[in-house]
């Protein structure tokens, strides 16, 4: 494993900046972060929790992105990425996304620029395994809709204490393979009918050990990033999913299995609070979801079908389609509450041009009583009544527009609405899905 000199100064060290999901994920994460990484000169990006079920989208140097577990900063040459000790580890994705992405080909000395902390559980095909039996287990309207990648499971292992990490890996391989079949032999008892060979996955990951060894990328991630911070280099966190999937604030039980909230951060890296300065939090302009589980301003009909298909609202990891609706306030201010944003970027703006109207959720009803913050029992979601504020859509192209002020009158209406209510400034407004489609307010 990589050593990295604890140098214990008391220094206070460069401030963090934080960026988190604000709805179901997929608001558009990736792009904000490629900004950020070149804006503001970034030169670590650190991932906190989740694992690959997160789908994060970058288009950048002529070519289209897709990460998943790795940080997006592998795409930046000058940026060091850490996989913190909350994210769970699929190696087999880990090296395919690498390749996958074109990194081990076109970046020589990629290895040089990814850490990965002795502390992350390993996704096992065991987890896998039980993510699908465990969703079909279920009736048809209690399926969470997973997104099948054993990242559940995993936290649950990790849980339980049976969860094994990727330093034990890392030691005497007797000793993880009698770990490893034990776990495997608890979830059998659990379902009899998975199937795993056994032998050929403990050859898999004994090769990866062996890989990973050589590259010399596990480390104490949390030592990496103190030091970095005390050596003022610049540190921004990328939060998966989003706060409304958030496993203790998310709409549970339709929920990922981490805090995808600013908590997650603190745990998931091991840095403290007062590190972190800044908390963007990423907005889609309207709001998608992809699995199930309540979405009180889900439209079916000619509105959501026409956002779905402008939006291109498909799920980057599993190919799903995203369920799409009107954005909805009073869950971007439960958001709010949790993780103190300090700005938003507002994407997919572009995608409301063609609207002649918009609306927008202001207000919750339940049993007739005026709810200001979600409700906590599942149940009590289908009977929310919501109260909506129709805006007249701009109906012009925004795409090539860079700066605020020229967006059309409606549409510089919409985003103030959305900022006044929330009480939080919109910083960056995206116009498209390239690079350069993003409007920075001065
Ligand atoms: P899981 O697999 O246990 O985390 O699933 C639990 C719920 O969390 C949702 N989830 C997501 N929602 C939006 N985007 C995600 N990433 C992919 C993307 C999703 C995809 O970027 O498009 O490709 O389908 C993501 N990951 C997890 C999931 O849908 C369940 O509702
Ligand atoms: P993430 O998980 O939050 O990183 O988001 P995804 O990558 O899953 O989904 C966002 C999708 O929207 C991706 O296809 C992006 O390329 C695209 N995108 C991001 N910002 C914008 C924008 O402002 N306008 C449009 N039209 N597309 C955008
Ligand atoms: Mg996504």
């Amino acid at each position: 494993m990589n050593q990295i000199p604890l140098g214990w100064s008391g220094k206070k060290g460069e401030p963090i900046t934080v960026l988190l999901g604000a709805q179901w994920g997929d608001e558009g994460k990736g792009k904000i972060i490629d900004f950020l990484i070149q804006h503001n000169k970034v030169d670590v990006t650190a991932r906190c929790q989740g694992g690959n079920n997160a789908g994060h989208t970058v288009i950048a140097n002529g070519k289209k992105y897709d990460f998943h577990l790795l940080p997006s900063g592998m795409i930046s040459e000058r940026c060091q990425n850490v996989i913190g000790n909350g994210v769970v580890v699929n190696l087999d994705a880990f090296f395919s996304e690498l390749e996958h992405n074109g990194i081990t080909t076109d970046q020589p000395g990629w290895e040089k620029r990814i850490f990965i902390s002795n502390r992350a559980h390993l996704v096992l095909r065991v987890h896998s395994q039980v993510d699908g039996h465990q969703e079909n287990s279920l009736e048809t309207k209690s399926k969470i809709g997973t997104t099948n990648r054993g990242i559940g499971p995993t936290y649950s292992s990790k849980c339980f204490r049976n969860g094994i990490r990727v330093a034990d890996l890392l030691g005497n391989f007797d000793d993880f393979t009698t770990r490893y079949k034990s776990l495997v032999a608890h979830y059998r008892k659990q379902f009899p009918s998975i199937q795993i060979d056994e032998e050929d996955e403990l050859a898999s990951l004994k090769k990866h050990a062996e890989r990973i060894r050589e590259l010399g990328i596990v480390a104490d991630t949390s030592v990496f990033l103190h030091e970095a911070r005390i050596s003022g280099k610049k540190i921004l966190v990328e939060g998966a999913n989003g706060a409304l999937l958030d496993i203790d604030f998310g709409t549970y039980p339709y929920v990922t299995s981490s805090n995808a909230t600013v908590g997650g951060v603190c745990t998931g890296l091991g840095i403290p609070p007062t590190a972190v300065k800044e908390v963007v939090g990423v907005v889609k302009a309207y709001q998608t979801r992809v699995g199930a589980g309540p979405f009180p301003t889900e439209q079916f009909n000619e509105d959501g079908e026409k956002l779905q298909q402008i939006g291109r609202e498909v799920g980057v990891t599993t190919g799903r389609k995203r369920r799409c609706g009107w954005i909805d306030l009073i869950l971007l201010r439960s958001a709010t509450v949790i993780n103190g944003f300090t700005a938003f970027a507002l994407t997919k703006v572009d995608v409301l041009d063609s609207f002649r109207e918009l609306k927008v959720a202001v207000g919750y009803r339940l049993d007739g009583q005026v709810l200001n913050f979600p409700p906590a029992k599942a149940s009590d979601w289908d009977r929310i009544e919501v109260e909506y504020k129709t805006f007249p859509g701009w109906q012009s192209v925004t795409c090539e527009i860079r700066d605020y002020e020229s967006l059309p009158q409606q549409c510089k209406d919409y985003i103030s609405f959305i900022e006044s209510f929330i009480g939080v400034p919109i910083k960056f407004v995206g116009v498209g899905a390239a690079r350069e489609a993003l409007i920075v307010r001065k």
